[in-house]
């Protein structure tokens, strides 16, 4: 992986956590109304997927969806904007945190039904595939949406019909206070696609390489016809499963565990240099020294200093997107009226 690539998806990680973290914030201000579903913990998934994917790909998204938006380059302020429930947020302020769009990104929605994002994503694949076009869906999902009908309605179909569709589960263990032992049968999601023959598997999905990787090969194989793929990323997310749930049944030393594998620490530590050590240098033999120390300092990936300036830059992003959002008016009834009427006498056409 090329060393833009690697620091792009530091900074979006970066900036999924200052987002979310000041999200919970201006919730419990009052400025964000209803539900508020956060990703913290979770970052390494949608970063290492939605880098992996091509701009021409459909993206079909859950409740806890801002970091997708995000990274699919929905600018912060419209983002935050949407939460406020305001005029200039990315669903003109009549969605909300759950149900953020652009249709530009092909970013097609957050759903807050769970098991909703699956028959969506077959819809687009199937138009997809009917114009014989190199693009994919990608359907994220949780564990907890596995045991919905739409689930094995939605991979039979793909699979019969070799839609271009990757599935992608973020298993972070629970459904809302249910762990995933208590509420499937069979707990390794992946195992679930080998009933449609979906060719599947399970990757750390606190790992932003791995994920990457895993995205990356099986939007290759999609775009070669042979039909959905399915990935399962075990992750975790460090808050309650809304912001009105202060997660009490989860022990915590689970918590902690989970916080010791953060994948941005991890991010980190991947991406500081390492330069070789005496030993090193002595094996790779006197006349690699110069060769093996270029090579490092090219790869040797971020310095303290760059880091500094990372989290300064996506601290200001937050802090724009909050004042942006703060501005913005709310939506009119001629701007709910509107809304209503963008569809009548035509079907969306994407
Ligand atoms: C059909 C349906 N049933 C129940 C709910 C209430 N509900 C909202 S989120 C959720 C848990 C889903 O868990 P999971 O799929 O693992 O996603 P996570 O929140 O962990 O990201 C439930 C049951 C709903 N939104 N839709
Ligand atoms: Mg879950």
């Amino acid at each position: 992986m090329d060393r833009e690539t690697q620091l792009a998806m530091l900074r979006d990680m970066l900036l999924a956590r200052a987002f979310e973290e000041r999200a919970a914030e201006e919730y419990t201000k009052g400025n964000i109304a209803g539900f508020l579903h956060l990703y913290p913990g979770e970052e390494a998934v949608a970063v290492g997927v939605l880098h992996a994917a091509e701009p021409s790909d459909y993206i079909v998204s859950t409740y806890r969806e801002h970091v997708h938006a995000m990274v699919r380059g929905i600018p912060p302020r419209r983002v935050m904007a949407e939460l406020f429930g305001r005029r200039h947020g990315c669903s003109r302020g009549m969605g909300g945190s759950m149900h953020l769009f652009d249709r530009e990104r092909r970013f097609m929605g957050g759903y807050a039904i769970v098991g909703e994002t699956y028959p969506v994503a077959i819809g687009i694949g199937y138009a997809v595939a009917m114009r014989g076009l190199p693009e994919a869906v990608i359907c994220f999902f949780g564990d907890g949406a596995v045991n919905q009908g739409t689930f094995h309605e939605s991979l039979n179909m793909a699979a019969l019909w070799r839609l271009p569709v990757l599935f992608v589960c973020e298993n972070n263990r629970y459904q809302i206070g249910t762990e995933i032992h208590r509420h499937s049968a069979v707990a390794e999601v992946y195992k679930r696609a080998c009933a449609h023959r979906i060719p599947a598997r399970r990757v750390d999905g606190m790992d932003v390489m791995a994920v990457y990787q895993a995205t990356a090969e099986a939007l290759g194989e999609i775009r070669s016809e042979t039909g959905p793929r399915l990935i399962e990323c075990e992750t975790y997310r460090y808050r309650g499963h809304s912001m009105a749930d202060p997660g009490t049944y989860r022990p915590k030393v689970e918590v902690q565990a989970y916080e010791r594998k953060d994948p941005i620490t991890v991010a980190i530590a991947e991406t500081l240099p390492r330069y070789p050590t005496p030993e090193e240098i002595a094996a790779a033999g006197p006349d690699a020294i110069e060769g093996l120390i270029g090579a490092m300092n090219d790869a040797g990936r971020l310095t303290a200093a760059q880091l500094d300036a990372l989290k300064a830059e996506v601290t200001q992003v937050v802090e724009d997107a909050v004042a942006f959002a703060a501005a913005s008016p709310e939506p009119t009834l001629a701007d709910a009226q509107a809304a209503l009427d963008c569809n009548r006498n035509g079907e969306v056409l994407i």
